[in-house]
């Protein structure tokens, strides 16, 4: 009896996806397919290829494992076609089924080829919502309309209501305010020692999978071992624990700081988890609200932590579905320089970038703070082409979709949607970097000055970066501010200023691509110290 085809892709990896719902095991079969297209669309690091293709694996495991019949189609299978669409077309051929049920996709580019899969395969393709995220993305469109501003804070106010996280019986936020953000912008204090990190040794089938990528992808920026993920949904919940008893305490207030050799500090490390399906936003959210209630976090860490969820990650997907595909194309500011190499090599003098870019290759994970205000607080400064950004952030990390990479650096970081998402841009000169991080001490350039050979970069770019922009950006009344600082700059550091930046940015070279070589070590990798690991075997 023919039944129903269900293809699941690498980033649905849930037990309770929708397109799994209603699944009848004696005749239905369950679609995963490894292809060469999603490995190759950027050129993703070698860990974020090892955490997909190990998760898909685990995840047809433990199906089969319960009675249901998968078909998984790995990525050296001989006759693999090297896209979804083609893997569809012959698992169609395969099984022969009435109609294929699959859930609505994370990135535009994939959403533009599922619409013609009914088409192409001459069965009925019913496309479900994906409901693991608490805002879909017509609730978000009715929200949005007629608003002249789409900020975050009041979404993330109606996302509170509608869902009663923190709030007090009679409907108010815990607390009596909504966020508490300025409570979590302190520096780490001398003698805090961050939790060690929670690893999970590879078993059997992520060995396989480790092999496969270290063969065939050796040339891609970034470290494949040692490969610390989680590839289960059990381990996955074990690391989310890991956080909640060890650092979820200090993360509200610790949150913006950076720290030479500590990749991870007080962050949960989840994002790939949630995004991939391992982790569910839903329980998450919940069991931080819980430790809260039992008097075991304080309120500015609960919060701090459910509105990166629960406000941000909906946000940016909310906006990312009403916006694409034309969001992806603005430049507003006209940034045009190409990426330097070194986002490639992670060899450069300013200890701040050598840092985030030597750990974004070992560990294809980076802190919000050391994203927004590190890589992308250079790329904005130096004027860096949007697309080529936009690119090496969704090769670099293993919790990078489009859905919620790009507008995180379209918008929060580039600018370059115009103020769709944030009401200025958010630059900084290296007294932000000194003030929230170890880096600058360990520097060869001095943070506190703004010109000549030894200055901070950061500083004179800064400045340049104001004055280049000063026609888009000195009526807006959040930099008014600044510009009147600027002002107040004698003519001559001006010149001197311009000078040093135009000098700087003709000697960072360009590279459209990473480096076909295996790079050498990170510069910094030998001075930072590792830092302490659990190892667990893998759940
Ligand atoms: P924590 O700091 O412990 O935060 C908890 C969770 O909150 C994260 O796991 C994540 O799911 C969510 N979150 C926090 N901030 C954001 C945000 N701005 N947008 C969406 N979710 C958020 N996040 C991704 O998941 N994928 C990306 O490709 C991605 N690209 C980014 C690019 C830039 C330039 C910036 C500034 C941010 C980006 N983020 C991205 C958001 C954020 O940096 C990561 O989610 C976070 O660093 C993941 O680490 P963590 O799990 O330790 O997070
Ligand atoms: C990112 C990724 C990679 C590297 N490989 C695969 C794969 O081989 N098979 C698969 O189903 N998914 C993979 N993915 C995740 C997809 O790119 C993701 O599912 C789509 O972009 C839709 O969001
Ligand atoms: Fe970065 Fe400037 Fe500090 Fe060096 S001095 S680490 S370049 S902010």
């Amino acid at each position: 009896m023919p039944g129903t085809l269900r293809f699941v892709l690498g980033d649905q990896l849930s037990r309770g996806i929708s397109s799994l719902r209603g699944l009848d095991p004696a005749a239905d079969t369950v679609l995963l397919a490894e292809v060469a297209a999603e490995t190759e669309y950027v050129p993703h690091h070698p860990k974020k290829i090892a955490l997909i293709l190990a998760a898909m694996r685990h995840f047809s495991a433990a199906l089969r494992a319960d009675g249901v019949r998968v078909d998984h189609v790995r990525l050296d299978d001989p006759g693999n076609s090297g896209s979804f669409r083609g893997e569809l077309l012959r698992a169609v051929e395969r099984h022969r089924p009435d109609r294929v049920v699959v859930t609505f996709p994370g990135e535009w580019r994939v959403w533009t080829d599922m619409k013609g899969w009914e088409a192409a395969a001459g069965v009925p393709v019913e496309i479900r919502d994906d409901d693991r995220f608490f805002c879909p993305p017509r609730r978000f469109r009715a929200w949005a309309a007629g608003r002249r501003q789409l900020r975050m804070e009041f979404f993330y106010r109606e996302m509170r209501r509608e869902t009663g996280l923190l709030l007090t019986p009679d409907g108010e936020p815990e607390g009596g305010a909504w966020n508490y953000d300025t409570d979590n912008r302190k520096p780490l204090p001398r003698g805090l020692e961050p939790p060690p990190r929670f690893d999970v040794r590879p078993d059997a089938l992520t060995a396989e999978v480790l092999a496969l990528v270290r063969a065939r992808f050796a040339e891609r920026f970034g470290e494949l071992e040692p490969f610390r993920f989680a590839v289960t949904a059990a381990g996955a919940e074990a690391a989310f624990e890991h956080f909640v008893r060890h650092a979820l305490r200090h993360f509200g207030d610790y949150q913006d700081a950076m720290a030479a050799g500590q990749d991870t500090l007080f962050h949960a490390v989840i994002s790939p988890y949630l995004n991939i399906g391992l982790l569910d936003p839903r329980a998450v959210c919940r069991r931080v609200e819980a430790e809260y209630r039992a008097g075991r976090v304080p309120l500015n860490a609960a919060e701090g932590f459910i509105r990166q969820i629960l406000g941000w990650r909906e946000y940016v997907r909310g906006l990312y579905w009403l916006r694409m595909p034309d969001y992806a194309e603005t430049n507003a500011l006209g940034a045009v320089r190409d990426l330097p190499p070194f986002f490639w090599t992670g060899e450069t003098p300013m200890t701040c970038l050598r840092e985030v870019i030597g750990q974004t290759r070992r560990e294809a994970y980076a802190h919000h703070i050391q994203r927004l205000m590190v890589t992308g607080n250079f790329a904005l400064l130096a004027g860096l082409a949007p697309r080529q950004v936009e690119e090496w952030y969704l090769a670099v990390y293993a919790d990078a979709f489009d859905w919620v990479e790009l507008p995180n650096v379209h918008g929060m970081v580039l600018h370059a949607d115009g103020g769709v998402m944030a009401s200025k841009p958010y630059a900084a000169s290296g007294k932000y970097i000194d003030r929230m991080s170890d880096y600058c001490g360990r520097c060869r350039f001095d943070v506190r000055r703004t010109t000549g050979a030894d200055a901070c970069p950061l500083n004179f770019l800064y400045w340049t970066f104001l004055m280049d922009q000063r026609e888009r950006l000195q009526g807006n009344p959040r930099m008014a501010m600044i510009y009147r600082t600027l002002d107040r700059m004698a003519p001559a550091t001006r010149d001197a200023v311009r000078a040093d930046a135009a000098r700087f940015l003709a000697g960072l070279g360009s590279a459209s691509g990473p480096p076909s070589d295996p790079p050498s070590d990170p510069p910094s990798a030998a001075a930072s110290p590792v830092q302490p690991s659990l190892l667990e075997k893998d759940a």
